[in-house]
């Protein structure tokens, strides 16, 4: 068996995980993320003949039977992942019942994956329904979309045009717009399931006062796009302390929006 630490998806994981660090996004044992890995990928690395220790599952996730999942770990802070990937995080099956997972690789006996793992779930399934390429779910507490959630009405139109209005190719990286759900508890209960729901129309989804989830087809396009929203929130913040300040406006994003290609929310923009 080849060096799984050597792996392209575990190096990829681990540099994104760490860069969201140095962002200043996850401290202690903020967020979370989890990447699909295709059979034919992890083959060289695991025995996938083997069994797992069994970690039961809190939402039906029969729709992903048999998938493999990379997770970080309950608990586990972003700033010791790429240090030690396994003792981080860890790779699951999902039984073809859909009602548990095996732990195949990483985590200590008891220990298990992340809290958010309904929503990972959850939002993996919602996204696979409308892109088949679809493969990563990443939640962060990106710093200033919190600080905008505090102080911006939470309408989806209102929010997102705020942040196309400030970044010229705003619009062409994220045409749907930001997805905003209510306040709720994190973990398992009711968070996962409206973030699903969301993630079907938008592809970054706000949880007020406490971060987003972002998905993407590849680690570098979920993280972009949080990316790109993050800096967009930035200067929304800062712009705000000035009385007079340009924005591009619907004629122009229109034009943005068709040289690009793009089709935007027509609930935002006509
Ligand atoms: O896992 O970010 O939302 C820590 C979190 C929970
Ligand atoms: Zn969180």
């Amino acid at each position: 068996m080849k060096n799984i630490l050597e792996s392209k998806f575990i190096q990829e994981f681990s540099n994104v995980i760490d860069r969201m660090y140095l962002n200043g996004w996850d401290e202690r044992n903020a967020g979370n993320v989890s990447y699909l890995l295709l059979e034919e990928e992890l083959s060289p690395y695991l025995d996938l003949s083997k069994k797992g220790r069994v970690h039961q599952l809190q939402i039906d996730a029969h729709k992903l039977a048999g998938k493999y999942v990379l997770v970080t770990g309950s608990g586990k802070y972003f700033r010791n992942v790429k240090g030690n990937p396994e003792a981080n995080s860890c790779i699951i099956r999902i039984s073809q019942c859909g009602t548990h997972a095996e732990i195949l690789w990483g985590l200590k006996e008891g220990e298990v994956p992340t809290s958010e793992l309904s929503t990972h779930l959850s939002s993996h399934i919602a996204r696979l329904e409308v892109d088949d390429t679809h493969r990563v779910i990443i939640h962060t507490h990106a710093t200033y979309l919190n600080i905008m959630s505090a102080v911006v009405d939470l309408d989806e139109k209102n929010f997102t045009k705020a942040l196309w209005g400030l970044n010229t190719e705003n619009i062409i990286i994220f045409p749907e717009g930001i997805g905003i759900i209510p306040w709720e508890i994190p973990g398992n209960g009711l968070i996962g399931k409206n973030t699903a729901n969301k993630i079907k129309t938008y592809k970054i989804v706000l949880w007020p006062l406490h971060g987003v989830v972002a998905s993407g087809e590849t680690v570098d396009s979920a993280f972009g796009l949080i990316e790109t929203v993050e800096k967009a929130a930035m200067m929304y913040m800062v712009i705000n302390n000035y009385s007079n300040y340009k924005t591009i406006n619907d004629e122009e994003l229109i034009k943005l929006a068709s040289a690009f290609k793009v089709t935007p929310n027509k609930e935002f923009i006509k």
